[in-house]
This record gives structure tokens, sequence and C-alpha cells, in this order.
């Protein structure tokens, strides 16, 4: 027996409980300790049932991450839970909390299942670029069949008891201690002389068509490759004997754990709970907040204010007149009703958030007792800084002003307020009420304890919030700029839009870059060239068919035409014809010879761009983490997760050979392809991004 399982005996009843905080992950120590205990309840004279349970807030939630890619120690999860499952003992096991991967592996593994009814179940080993591999995908058909076992193991879902007990997945639901419950229910099934019921052992489940579901997955997880593995593994269920079907299982699992893919997803979840996690912020108390101020009520200050209703804080929204005002509570009901649809708010809950929570207001004096106020209105320095003014004025000292800005300097802004500590950015994306990512940018003067208070607040509403300093675009829109930059380039120099949306499309981005612009409005980006022409470098190229689109009234999929046409009624678009003649005459008064384009090329300058100006963004202290950057783009921008962001994509496909290219690159465009110095630096060392977070972790 290990410190992690503990042994102790009711009459003819043991039970084993498991104590592995936080999670109780099947840690080696783990494994070895619950064969100890089965070995243990085996010789123990008159023990007829095993109970096994978990201590703390869930019964287990799988293997341990931390373990995967070092080399596997026995005894095996596999056959940890063939021990457990060959047992002459009848074996029960009770769950709370989540039963996650190896968790209900094992729980498949015992003879019979009870849970409390808060308790949750899945397989979501997807999620982590495998498929499950410890019976999972054997044992899940035979009791619930191929069906309703392929759902919840491509998918990854989590289901609650109610579902699990339909389903048929549990036996029994019962309120209670989970030792208590589960020592009673072995004590029925002892008492009733019921069978060891062996899920091994039960008959096969019927077929279904193995290609037509590998395809249908496989399309589904745009470039993801473990479910549809899955669906391979699910397979084997039914065509081979049990154990022929564990080696199958077992061997798509350990190719898919020497997967970039599988690299990618372990990293995205490890960073993902990282990166709120700031060591400057160790020890800091953030503000009280109990309620928030917007200025203005267009698509961003609705969808902030709906996000914030929807977790419980108390809205003052404030516009210029009174019918924007009506219109901006018109949106936010429209928001909620959204919600009320769906069924995450009660029609109750509906009209509290509508009414008693939520004031509407064209006077600033509403916002005198609000705890943080956050502006959304027009992108322009002097009416952000006559805003922060008026806020000044009226909000409480200790209250919060934050600007919602995608670009302007949060510094200049600060400055205009006699209280630039207590001033942050808080850069949320449209629609705020949907999108995870929330910047935090945090300016010169900004106290630690306001940064901690952005951070509470994303936690509150549900973002993952991510540190960035102040600079044109921050993390985001800095990196967007350049990448799109490097499309545009590709287009001057000879590849189309639309191929490069597809490339980046079939590299596993939600969207191409200009279909993201014709959904953004083409007409930000025409400001945005405007508003930089003044200041341009003289060796920049900036293609300006793009502004011949807008200037014949064409912004994009709210005007129906951009870079495609969009039919009424219809989703996505089609590529707009005029577009290839606008590109041909400008590449025409360039003197350019438009030369083809690989998709792998387009996706590698593509990246490349990506990564160097990330790296530019950490040299400077923007963003002070690899991870920082690579949830900005995971969760703001489309990167497909199973890569794990631009910076862990770097390292995975080596860091010398990306710095070669950008050299390479540099042949021809010097001004747009310097290489970062941060990206030098760790390749003459020898050294990741992954490295950097390390570092930083320490
Ligand atoms: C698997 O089982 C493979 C098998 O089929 C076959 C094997 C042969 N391991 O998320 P939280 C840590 S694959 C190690 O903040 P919550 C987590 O990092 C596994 N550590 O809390 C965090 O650490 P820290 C399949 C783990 O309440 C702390 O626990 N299972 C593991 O919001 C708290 O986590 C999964 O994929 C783990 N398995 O959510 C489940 N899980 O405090 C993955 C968590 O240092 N886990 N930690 O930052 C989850 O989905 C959520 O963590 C959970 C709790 C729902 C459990």
């Amino acid at each position: 027996m290990t410190d992690k399982i503990g042994y102790t005996r009711k009459g003819d009843i043991a039970v084993l409980r498991i104590s592995n905080p936080p999670v109780n992950a099947l840690s080696h120590a783990v494994r070895e300790g619950l064969v100890a205990g089965m070995d243990r309840a085996e010789a123990d004279d008159g023990v007829k049932a095993v109970v096994i349970v978990g201590d703390g807030r869930a019964f287990i939630a799988g293997a341990d991450i931390t373990e995967f890619g070092k080399t596997p120690l026995e005894p095996f999860l596999p056959d940890l839970c063939k021990r457990i499952e060959d047992s002459p003992l009848i074996v029960v096991a009770s769950l709370h909390g989540v039963s996650l991967g190896g968790g209900l592996e094992v729980a498949l593994s015992a003879h019979y299942r009870i849970a409390q009814p808060s308790a949750k179940v899945g397989l979501p080993e997807v999620h982590l670029g495998l498929i499950p591999g410890a019976g999972g995908t054997q044992r899940l058909p035979r009791l619930i069949g191929v069906d309703a076992a392929l759902d919840l193991i491509t998918t990854g879902r989590q289901v609650k008891a109610d579902e699990a007990d339909r389903l048929g997945i549990i036996d029994e639901i019962t309120e209670g201690d989970p030792g208590e419950v589960g020592l009673a229910y072995a004590e029925k099934l002892v008492a009733s002389n019921a069978p060891r019921r062996p899920i091994s052992e039960m008959e096969a489940p019927d077929p279904i068509d193995w290609d037509a579901a590998y395809d249908g997955t496989l399309k589904k997880g745009r470039g993801q490759i473990s479910p549809a593995q899955a669906v391979r593994a699910v397979q084997a269920s039914v065509e081979l004997p049990f154990h022929q079907g564990m080696q199958a299982e077992r061997e798509i699992f350990m190719d898919l754990m020497r997967t970039d893919q599988r690299q990618g997803m372990i990293h995205a979840f490890f960073s993902e709970r990282a990166v709120g996690n700031l060591p400057e912020l160790k020890g800091v108390e953030p503000r009280a907040l109990q309620s928030i101020g917007i200025i203005g009520g267009g698509t961003m200050g609705a969808g902030i204010a709906t996000a914030a209703l929807l977790a419980g804080f108390n809205v003052v929204l404030i516009e210029m007149k009174l019918d924007a005002a009506e219109a901006a509570r018109a949106r936010i009901s429209g928001n909620l009703s959204g919600a009320l649809k769906r069924g995450k708010i009660s029609e109750l809950q509906f009209k509290t958030l509508t009414t008693v929570a939520l004031e509407v207001s064209i006077n600033y004096d509403s916002l005198a007792s609000v705890d943080l106020v956050i502006e959304a209105v027009f992108e322009d320095m002097a009416v952000k800084k006559d805003v922060f003014g008026k806020l000044d004025a009226v909000c409480k000292p200790d209250a919060i002003l934050a600007s919602n800005t995608s670009y302007l300097d949060i510094n200049e802004i600060a400055a205009s307020t006699s209280r630039p500590e207590s001033v942050i950015g808080l850069h949320f994306f449209s629609p705020a009420h949907v999108m995870k990512l929330l910047e935090v940018v945090v300016a010169e003067k900004t106290a630690p304890d306001v940064v901690a208070t952005g951070f509470a607040l994303g936690k509150a509403l549900n973002k993952i919030s991510v540190r960035a300093g102040v600079c044109d675009g921050f993390i985001g829109n800095r990196i967007l700029a350049t990448y799109r930059t490097a499309a545009d380039h590709m287009v001057l120099d000879g590849a189309s839009p639309y191929q490069i949306d597809k490339a980046l499309v079939d590299f596993g981005f939600a969207m191409g870059p200009f279909a993201v612009a014709d959904l953004a409005g083409l007409d930000i980006g025409w400001a945005t060239r405007k508003r930089k022409a003044a200041t341009r470098h003289a060796a920049e190229r900036v293609p300006t068919y793009p502004d011949k689109i807008c200037e014949a009234g064409n912004f994009g999929q709210k005007t129906g035409k951009g870079f495609y046409v969009y039919e009424a009624g219809t989703r996505g678009g089609v590529p707009n014809p005029e577009v290839p003649e606008l590109i041909d005459a400008e590449r025409a008064e360039r003197g350019i010879t438009p030369r083809d384009f690989t998709d792998a090329e387009i996706v590698r300058r593509y990246m490349a761009a990506m990564v160097n100006e990330a790296a530019k963004l950490l040299g400077e202290g923007i963003a002070k983490r690899p991870l920082d950057v690579d949830m900005v783009l995971l969760f703001g921008y489309g990167f497909p997760r199973y890569w794990g962001g631009p910076m862990k994509w770097a390292d995975l496909q080596g860091l010398p050979a990306l710095l070669a290219d950008i050299e390479r690159y540099a042949t021809e465009d010097a001004w747009f392809w310097q290489p970062a110095p941060l990206l030098k630096q760790l390749v003459a060392e020898g050294r990741t991004f992954d490295d950097l977070n390390k570092d930083a972790a320490r």
C-alpha cells in the first residue's frame, strides 16, 4: 500500500480510499496503491466486496497528465483496470465530483457503479490529443452501445449523473457521503448475492458503417486526428475479442502519445491554467467588485454588459442620448434572451437581469458608486480623454477606470486623469459575452491591486485573461497586423486571397485572414491604413487594392460584399470576381510578375511572420511569457488548439529552421522580415520558447 490509498474494513466490505489532491489523478503511487489494496482485500479473510472511493473534490480526474512524455512506470493503467475487473470479489466504484478519462476507466473496470446526483463522468482524452487508453474504447461500447460510446469518446463531453444513468454507465444515483453510500450499496449487493459483472465479458455491440464514422469524425475535427482514431479503437471493440481490442487501443494510444498534436494540446491544457497565475500578483488582493459601469452601448458595450450581468454584477450603462440608451437595453435583452433560450438562465433571472441588475442612463452621475467602469466608445484619443475626464470627476476615489481600446495608448489615457494608478486596459473581443479572451493591459502606473482586479473580473466572467503591456494593438492585434501583412505580401507576389484562406483553414484555423477581414468589416483595416500612412516607413509594402474595395462601398459581410460575395440567407461567401481584377491591376502597376505559392509555403510564411512578431513582443516585455501569446491566439484568433499556439508550434518545428527561413525571406524584403533578437538569441543558445515558460514558472 502507498500513502495515497487508505484501507479500511467494515464487516465483509473493504474500502479503498484514494487521496491524491487536488483531483486524485492516477499517478504512479496511486496505481501501485490500488493494486496493493486489491491484493490486501483479497487476502483479508471474509472480505466479499471492495468499494473504491475518492477523497476530496473528485473520484478520479484521470491519468496523471504530468507523467505523459516520461517513461511509463508499472503498474500501467490498463493492467490496474484488469486487476480490478478480474478480482473474485465484487468491486463497486462510488463516484462523486468528476470521473474522467482513466478515472471513468477505473470505474468501468469495477463491477457496479453508484454516483452522487452532482457527479459527472466523461472520457475527455481527445482534448489532450489522445484516446482513452485503459479500456475506455473497449468497455464503454460493450456497456452502452457503439453510437452512445462514440458520441462520448469522440467529443470528450462530460455527462451528468442523470444522463449517465439513462445511458447505462452507472447503476444507481444516491445522495450522501460517497464512502457511506458506496458501502451501503456494496452491502446490498453482497446480501442479495449479486454476481460479479465484468464488462469485458459482455457481448460485443453491433457494428456500424465504420468508414463513414471515421470520415465524418475526421472532417469535424478540422485536422485533429485523435477523435477519428478513437473510431478505429471502438471498431476494434466490435471486431476483436476483448484482449485483442485492448492491444489495438494501446497501439493507437501510444502512437498518439508520440504526436505533435498531443504535445500541443497538453501545452494548451496547462497554459490555460498557468496564464492567470502571474508571479507579480502573488499575495496581491484585488479590489472589491460588485457593480460595473459601462460607457457605450454598441455591440461591444452591450456584449460586456451581458457578460457582467450573467456573472452576477450590477451594471450601469451610459449612453449619450435616450434613444441610444434604449437601443443598448434592447441589445442586452436580445443577448440575454439567447441565454434564456439555451437554458442558461431562467425566466425569473432574465427578468431580474434586465430590470433590477441593469440600469441604463444618460447621466454620468449614475456612476458615482460603481467599483469599476469600462469605457467602450469610439476609438479616438480625444473622445476617450473626454470620457476619462468625466469619469475621474464622478467616480468614487478607489473606482477603477478601464478602457476597452484595442490599440490606443493607455499611458496617455491614464495621464489625463488624477488617478493613473487606477487606470487599466480591459480589451474584450466581440461578441464580448461569447469570446473567451480578455487582454488585461497594464500601463506604466497601473497599481498591482488594479491588475489583480482585472484578472479577478476576467475569472468571474469566465474569460481567459492574459497580461499585456502597452503598444499599438497589444499582443493579439499587433501580431495579427503582422501576419496579415505577410498574407498581403503573398497576394501582391502571386497568391490569391482564396488560396491563402484555404491553406490556413486546412492548417486548422477557424477562418483565413481575408474571410476574417470580411467578418470584422473592411473599413477597420482601411481606417488603420490611413491612420498609419503618415508614419509609414518608405520600405513598407502596403497594397492599395483593398482601399479600392472599400472606396466602392464594400466593407465585407455587413454590406454583402468584400473579398467574398455574401448572398442573403447563405452562410459563408463565394469569391468576389472583382478582387482578382483589382489585384492584377495593382501587380501590373508595381511591375510584379506573379509567381506560384504552394499551400505549405503560404502556411510557413504566415506562421513565421506570426512567431517573429510574437518574439519581438516578448523581447520588449509586452508579453511576459510565450504561453501568454499562445493563449491570446488560441482564445481570440481561432488558432488551432492542437498546435498549442504559435510559440508551441514554433518549438515543434524547430527554431533554427524557422530562423533560417526568416533570414531567407529577408533577402527579398529586409524591412518586413527583420528577425526578432529574442529568436536569434534562443537559436544561439539552443533553447526553446517553452524553456522561457519554465524559467517564468520558477
Ligand atoms: C487519461 O486519463 C488517459 C487514460 O485514458 C489512459 C492512460 C493510460 N493530471 O482544472 P483545475 C491539475 S488522460 C494531473 O484548475 P477545476 C490541474 O493542472 C486524462 N494534473 O480545476 C490543476 O493544477 P494547478 C483525462 C491534473 O476544478 C489542478 O489539478 N482527464 C489533472 O477547474 C486543478 O485543476 C482529463 O483530461 C490530471 N489529470 O477542474 C481531465 N487534472 O492547481 C483534465 C487536473 O497546479 N482535468 N489537474 O494549476 C480537468 O478537466 C479539470 O482539471 C478538472 C478540475 C475538471 C478535473
